[in-house]
């Protein structure tokens, strides 16, 4: 029977049917310490379709593919996923800001699965290399409804478990870094009701999920900035995931990023990916 010296060392209270630890016959625990003692992944990427991607998408794309490839060579155990977005396709009046986030005559929609994490990276691959882009309207986008959706994605129970956001633009929100870029609607994509979702309060459930979110930041300007720190790193009020942020011209060091991370938490150095193993429950 496995002990859990780790999750007990980070203060954690679990028992043997603590859903935290997920599938105790899952062999890559070991049976001594609790520990993940084989690397093992999920990387999703989620990419975004506006039109002011037009620069870059094809740059975002080689780069998704050949980062997969990297992080399949030194991670061997690695799952992939694909999600893509523009923005909610309505106009929206919120208070001090009245835009079109998106336009659905464009294919623009707020959220879409292309694929659920799987070992089969040729499917990834081709989904990658199939995306279109859509228009998005208004300049920010929906960073938040996208963060808040990943994680109900089929992630591993056991696992390191991260997002790659590929982006360019500041994330509706009405009061985060000084920003007032709109709310998010949410699911019914109806303004202010209770549904609508906030910045910072996303991140720390991407945070509570497990979720590491590695920010790719296409932009590069003040706004976009803070927003793709503060789904990483840590932003004004956006506590971030223990991730990382990068311009786009440095995501080529994404893959040894994430190896490191993962012999991390195999050194036991890095308890955030482990502690908190992630079912699948809709929320
Ligand atoms: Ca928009
Ligand atoms: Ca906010
Ligand atoms: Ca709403």
């Amino acid at each position: 029977m496995p002990s859990y010296a780790f999750a007990q060392s980070n203060g954690l209270s679990l028992s043997e049917t603590s859903p935290l630890l997920g599938n105790l016959s899952n062999p890559k625990l070991a049976t001594s310490t609790g520990l993940l003692t084989t690397p093992q992944v999920d990387v999703v990427f989620a990419i975004d379709l506006t039109g002011s991607m037009s620069d870059e998408i094809s740059i975002v794309k080689s780069k998704a593919v050949e980062i997969m490839n990297n992080i399949r060579a030194k991670v061997p155990d690695s799952n992939f996923g694909l999600v893509s977005f523009m923005d909610y396709p309505n106009h929206y009046t919120y208070p001090g800001y009245s835009a079109t986030y998106g336009d659905a005559s464009y294919g623009d929609v707020p959220y879409k699965v292309d694929v659920q994490p799987t070992s089969d990276i040729n499917t990834v691959a081709s989904s990658i290399n199939g995306l279109t882009l859509g228009y998005g309207a208004d300049w920010p986008q929906d960073y938040t409804r996208v963060l808040y959706e990943v994680r109900s994605l089929n992630w591993r129970s056991i696992c390191g478990k991260i997002v790659i956001m590929f982006g360019d633009a500041p994330t509706h929100d009405l009061n985060f870094a000084n920003y007032n870029f709109g709310g998010d609607p949410g699911r019914d994509g109806i303004a202010q009701t209770p549904d609508d979702l906030d910045f910072e309060d996303t991140i720390s459930k991407v945070k509570e999920a497990g979720i590491t979110v590695f920010a790719v930041d296409c932009g590069g300007t003040p706004e976009s900035a803070a927003t793709f720190k503060g789904m990483s790193i840590g932003y004004a009020e956006a506590e971030g995931t223990n991730g990382q942020y990068f311009l786009l011209q440095n995501a080529s060091q994404i893959p040894d990023a994430i190896k490191k991370m993962i012999d991390e938490l195999l050194a036991g150095t890095t308890p955030i990916l482990l502690v908190h193993g992630f079912q699948n429950t809709s929320f």
